[in-house]
């Protein structure tokens, strides 16, 4: 099927001297409704601070930092010249028995940020192979230290942890796993959070929900410790439509896995790097994981990359045997990639100069009042916040689930203004270089949308 584009596109493209594709049959576009795009497409070639333009030349405002991923905001001048030089200089380096000096420099400086007491740092490409890293190493740990039999793997409903096998399984998303079969065995879920009767336009954190983490306690009478390796959750879950932990539930869960010796580990891969108000989630919530995986925010989009933190001793379980021998067999081809380093040492540069990664604690405040000032427009039934993260839940149509919030945010970009939908949630995560006049126009966007077509 090779589909021209849109006429009235290609017109709008030409006049501002835009090139477009002749035709869109061969990209077969992820997470993407492929036939509606086709006809319609959105497609963005140029991108500036808060800003994106489509190829049309329209400005278009970036509620969502691309994908929960531009933190510092577009095309920042730091960056792009590492990224620039970098590739200049040396294009690639074998990460296996080699190295090249950024990646120790990057690891370094993500270590600094870490919690204390998590040092050691693993580079991936991806959030996806983050989760899948800090599976096999909890898995690969309880085994080095002589307790081979902990390999069930939990997770909680509603969870989202990428889409590779580990992922998947020990997520709690039913469209990303009920297609594919068994994944990986062994997997239990405890129950999420979610507790619209008693939590709706909850400013913050929840209030109801700390004993919720008992439902782990049920997991391990169920199976018996001596069976789990980890429990894997997003200290605020993100795709499933911004959940945000309860008062105390985080603790209650830190200290159920300690009690137990069940490793606990963060998923951090929208939560990372300033989202919440501090570098990381566990620092906004008090609560040190075992593994932290990161991704999007470490290079602030850029250049794919993605790690995982670990606490010393984990790292240091492994630090046994002859020492030719690989102590943790595992690895990518494009593991702490050159042009990766590079754009995350210009990205945590940037953050680090600008007080980025707790700017969301200061302009949080601003932002919470105005996301919750949409309580009460049009099928609005609960607002959710933390940091720089709105959730804004809408009634589904009857019979026609996530139709509401995706009219809405075809409105939207028709007004100029980005945002992401899940299900019938709107989720806004935008840059946070964003100022208030931004917020301001964010708001009245989606207000004006609400009430045209939700
Ligand atoms: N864990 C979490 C918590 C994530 O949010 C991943 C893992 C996977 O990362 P990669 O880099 O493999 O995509 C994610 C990714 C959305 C949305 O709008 C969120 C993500 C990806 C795509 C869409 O909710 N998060
Ligand atoms: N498949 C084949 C045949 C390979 O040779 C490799 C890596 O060498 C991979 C998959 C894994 O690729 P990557 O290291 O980029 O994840």
């Amino acid at each position: 099927m090779n589909k021209a584009l849109d006429p009235a596109l290609m017109q709008a493209a030409e006049a501002t001297g835009s090139t477009l594709p002749a035709a869109m049959g061969a990209y077969w576009m992820p997470f993407t409704a492929n036939r509606q795009f086709k006809k319609a497409p959105r497609l963005l070639n140029k991108s500036l601070g808060m800003h994106y333009w489509d190829v049309s030349g329209r400005q278009i405002l970036d509620a969502v930092a691309g994908l929960w991923c531009v933190n510092a905001g577009h095309n920042r001048p730091r960056i792009v010249q590492a990224i620039q030089q970098q590739a200049a200089e040396m294009d690639f380096a074998p990460p296996f028995q080699m190295a090249h000096p950024k990646a120790f420099e990057l690891a370094e400086r993500v270590a600094q940020l870490a919690p204390a007491g998590m040092g050691k740092v693993f580079f991936t490409n991806s959030g996806s192979e983050a989760v899948d890293t800090a599976l096999k190493m909890a898995l690969a740990y309880h085994r080095v230290r002589g307790e081979g039999t902990r390999t069930r793997l939990l997770g909680r409903e509603r969870g989202y942890h990428g889409v590779n096998f580990g992922g998947i399984s020990v997520g709690g998303m039913v469209g990303n796993r009920k297609t594919f079969g068994l994944a990986v065995a062994g997997v239990d879920h405890i129950r999420h959070t979610h507790d619209p009767v008693r939590n709706s336009f909850s400013v913050g954190q929840p209030a109801h929900g700390a004993d919720i983490a008992d439902d782990l306690e049920r997991l391990v009478a169920l199976h018996d410790a001596s069976n789990i390796a980890a429990v894997i959750v997003e200290p605020v879950a993100g795709s499933t439509g911004v959940l945000v932990p309860p008062i105390g539930y985080l603790q209650r869960l830190r200290e159920i896995c300690t009690k137990h010796g069940i490793l606990l580990i963060f998923d951090e891969v929208i939560t990372g790097f300033g989202r919440t108000g501090a570098p990381f989630a566990a620092q906004t919530f008090g609560v040190t994981p075992d593994l932290i995986t990161c991704a999007k925010g470490l290079t602030n989009g850029c250049v794919p990359m993605g790690a995982v933190i670990a606490k010393d001793e984990i790292h240091d379980a492994f630090m046994t045997g002859p020492e030719h021998l690989i102590e943790f067999s595992h690895g990518y081809t494009y593991s702490a990639h050159p042009l990766a380093c590079a754009a995350g040492l210009g990205t945590l540069d940037t953050y680090a100069e600008e007080g980025l990664l707790t700017r969301a604690a200061d302009i949080g405040s601003y932002f919470a009042e105005a996301v919750h000032s949409l309580k009460g427009e049009p099928h609005v039934i609960d607002v959710r916040n933390i940091g720089l993260v709105g959730g804004i839940e809408l009634a589904p149509i009857p019979g026609d689930p996530a139709k509401r919030a995706f009219n809405v945010f075809l409105d939207c970009f028709d007004k100029g203004l980005l945002i992401r939908t899940t299900g019938d949630t709107i989720a806004l995560s935008p840059p946070l270089i964003i100022e208030k006049t931004h917020i301001d126009q964010i708001i009245d966007t989606l207000r004006g949308a609400l009430r045209r077509v939700a």
